[in-house]
């Protein structure tokens, strides 16, 4: 945990309940941000409160990203509560500092964000049950059609080229050439993995410069655990993590979701037998998250749904593998070699879903 007199301070700051919490927890499993739950406690009961630091060294103008989440989420509560829906559960909701700014800066020049805790709902890092799955594909289609009117313009890139494989292809090859931490030699087989694939890494990124797909306002990280679902009712209420929401594509997103939640091992199983892209689970999602767009998905992007799913595994994959080359700087790891370790699950999938294509691009047009 975080120096204790660095997270009281940043406490003390935003406009909570007390002064302290009852009590202050590491929680959550994402790779990016330092995630604190905070409990307090009064007459009235328990209030908690989901406290963050964000990764300064990734989102590199935080100022801007809290632009963004501030912007995003006022909008999403207007569309919410037009639709009937509840706006304190349904969308993220931010706690000001006590000087009302949507971040405070500590002493040490971190950025932290506060945000209520959506209570009764749960985050999933693997599919337990199929109609989560489901729901959360649905979820993440209408946040899109949410914020198919959202002025694109207005919203800044956190961070730039997020999507385009080109530019990953690219930037895995100058790790490769570096090899700073001397890791080159014994992954030679994953190394070329991906140095086959590099006319595959322009796929998606020719279909946009050529128009063939549009950009949207798209989430550009769905995977399962940055959706809440309600734990009564299992419907998936609430898209978190909106650190990415920037203009992309659509079947990135869908393709982020396939990634992580159609597998049927979890993104860093040592154990690769375990790993396979589930095609009922695939077509779950298909269905749910053309359902969720309601429409507004053109031929063309259902037609490149598959190649979404490859893609967004495949960048992935290389993240990973250039991570583990440069010595693990930007996803956390939890062990040793983790970062390999998630690089071959996706690479894994990868070629799987390579193998399936037609089976995977059947499914998509059943629901044209
Ligand atoms: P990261 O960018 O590191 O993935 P997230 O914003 O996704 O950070 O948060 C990490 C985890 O914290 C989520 O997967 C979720 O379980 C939990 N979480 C985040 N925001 C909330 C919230 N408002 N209410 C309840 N849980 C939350
Ligand atoms: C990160 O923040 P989190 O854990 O939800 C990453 C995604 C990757 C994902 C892999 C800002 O997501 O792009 O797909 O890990 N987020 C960022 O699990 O880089
Ligand atoms: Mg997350």
């Amino acid at each position: 945990m975080e120096n204790k007199e660095i997270i009281k301070e940043v406490i003390e700051n935003f406009s909570l309940p007390g002064t302290q919490p009852k009590e202050c927890i590491v929680y959550g499993s994402g790779h990016i941000n330092d995630t604190y739950r905070l409990t307090y406690e009064d007459e009235a009961g328990e209030k908690r409160f989901i406290l963050q630091k964000m990764n300064k060294d990734i989102f590199k103008k935080p100022e801007e990203l809290m632009e963004n989440v501030s912007h995003v989420t006022a909008w999403l509560r207007k569309k919410i509560q037009e639709a009937g829906g509840d706006p304190e559960r349904e969308t993220l909701n931010l706690v000001p500092t006590n000087d009302g700014s949507s971040f405070y800066v500590d002493s040490t020049g971190d950025y932290w964000r506060t945000y209520h805790f959506i209570e009764g709902a749960v985050t999933y890092d693997q599919v337990e049950k199929e109609e989560d799955f489901y729901q959360s594909a649905v979820a993440f289609g209408h946040f899109q059609r949410m914020l198919a009117d959202y002025p694109a313009d207005t919203l800044h890139e956190t961070i730039p080229d997020f999507h385009n494989t080109v530019d990953r292809f690219a930037k895995f090859q100058a790790a490769l050439e570096a090899d700073v931490c001397h890791r080159a030699a014994e992954v030679a087989a994953d190394i070329q993995f991906v140095l086959d694939r590099e006319e595959l890494a322009h796929k998606l990124c020719d279909m946009q410069a050529d128009g063939t797909l549009p950009l949207r306002v798209t989430h550009n990280d769905t995977k399962l655990n940055n959706i809440m679902i309600d734990t009564r009712t299992r419907r998936a209420i609430c898209v978190i993590d909106l650190d990415t929401v920037m203009p992309g594509l659509a079947v990135n997103d869908f393709g982020d979701s396939i990634r992580f939640g159609a597998s049927t091992g979890a993104e860093d199983e040592p154990d690769l037998s375990k790993v396979w892209c589930d095609l009922h689970l695939y077509e779950l999602y298909a269905k749910g998250f053309i359902e969720g767009c309601a429409g507004a998905l053109t031929d063309a992007e259902i037609e490149a749904l598959p190649y979404g799913a490859i893609l967004m595994t495949f960048e992935c994959g290389m993240r990973f593998l250039t991570d583990y080359l440069e010595g693990d700087h930007y996803f956390k790891i939890h062990r040793e070699g983790h970062n390999l370790d998630r690089a071959r699950t996706q690479f894994k999938l990868v070629k799987d879903m390579e193998d399936k294509l037609e089976e995977l691009q059947a499914i998509v047009r059943k629901y044209k």
